[in-house]
């Protein structure tokens, strides 16, 4: 008989233990306690037993019933408080769990890769409105009314004579205009143009350099932007600038660095030719200063400009400018 005790006891806590809830908790007090419970029949049932078993089960069975009343108790006022339940319980001995870390854009990197560059040079990073007036964006920049660039084709006009910028030099006309000389500042940021295909997007994102004093000579462009190149790329980095066209600057200058995929030798990166096309450059025209109202007799500078999905793309050797822009966290987790 005393076996059963133990029996109605294991059970009961058993049972006690599960559940957290105190509508159970309650219903199992008096199938164990109540006036019908089996702890109570069983001490009822005691005068069934041997006469010499039974001081012993009685005092066993009292036993239990304290400690069940005690248990059913305190795990009301538990689940009563709304503490959770031991299975619900945190383990704060657990290791925590590491929430994955991100990291920059491949395009932020590098746009803070080149701004780093040049304001070791000495240049500060100048930023600004992305939605442009005609003025800041074409006329002040010596870009003409007629000027294909100008072209319903290549730029986004919010009206006549508002544009989203189609490069960010807008910004090197507005500091010009607040500042005299010396002027050294970067203009990085994003820039839009009405082309899509493998190798443009609507909007891009460029850093584009002045550099005005007295006596700035087309040599000091060269070793600026020679500096950059070696600093971006390889400091071994063959590099050329070829005489080319910009309505803002005269003489204008393209760089070009050898193919970083055939070094040389023309492949399908290069179309053949064995150069890379980086940088886009020249003197400041006079007509812009005369815009500003910068004395052209004592005054010249050089400007640059490029762009960095470009650089980016050579840089690691991506083939689909659109890459940077669909977020696939294949791509995006491997910089
Ligand atoms: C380029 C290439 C050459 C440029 C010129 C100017 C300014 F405002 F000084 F006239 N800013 N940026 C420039 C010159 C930009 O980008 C391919």
């Amino acid at each position: 008989m005393e076996k059963h005790i133990e029996q109605i006891r294991d059970e009961a806590f058993r049972e006690l233990n599960a559940t957290s809830d105190p509508e159970r908790i309650k219903e199992l007090s008096v199938r164990y306690l109540g006036r019908k419970g089996a702890i109570t029949q069983f001490l009822r049932n005691i005068s069934g037993l041997p006469p010499e078993e039974r001081p012993e089960a009685g005092r066993r069975a009292n036993e239990v019933k304290k400690e069940l009343d005690a248990a059913v108790k305190s795990a009301l006022e538990t689940a009563e408080s709304g503490a959770p339940a031991a299975e619900d319980r945190i383990d704060v001995s657990l290791p925590g769990r590491t929430p994955p870390r991100g990291h920059l854009h491949p395009l932020t990197r590098i746009t803070r890769e080149i701004c780093d560059i040049f304001t070791r040079l000495g240049f500060d990073v100048a930023e600004g409105p992305e939605v442009e007036s005609d003025y800041y964006n074409f006329e002040a920049l010596n870009i003409p009314k007629n000027h294909p660039a100008r072209d319903m084709q290549d730029t986004f006009y919010i009206s006549d004579n508002i544009v989203l910028r189609t490069q960010t030099s807008p910004m090197q006309i507005r500091v010009m205009e607040k500042s005299a000389p010396p002027v050294r500042i970067i203009a990085p940021g994003k820039v839009y143009r009405c082309d899509s295909d493998l190798t443009h997007t609507p909007m891009f994102h460029q850093v584009e350099g002045l550099l005005v004093d007295e006596k700035v000579s087309f040599g000091d462009l060269k070793g600026i932007l020679t500096t950059f190149v070696h600093q971006i790329f390889d400091p071994e980095t063959s590099l050329r600038f070829r005489p080319s066209f910009f309505p803002f600057t005269e003489p204008s200058a393209e760089v070009d660095i050898l193919c970083v995929m055939c070094r040389g030798k023309g492949c399908r990166v290069c179309s053949h030719t064995g150069w890379l096309e980086v940088l886009g450059s020249g003197m400041v025209h006079p007509a812009v200063f005369e815009n500003v109202g910068y004395d052209t007799g004592r005054y010249t500078g050089f400007a640059f400009g490029m762009g960095v999905e470009r650089i980016a793309m050579l840089k690691y050797g991506i083939d689909d400018i659109r890459k940077y822009f669909e977020n696939d966290f294949r791509f995006l987790r491997q910089f």
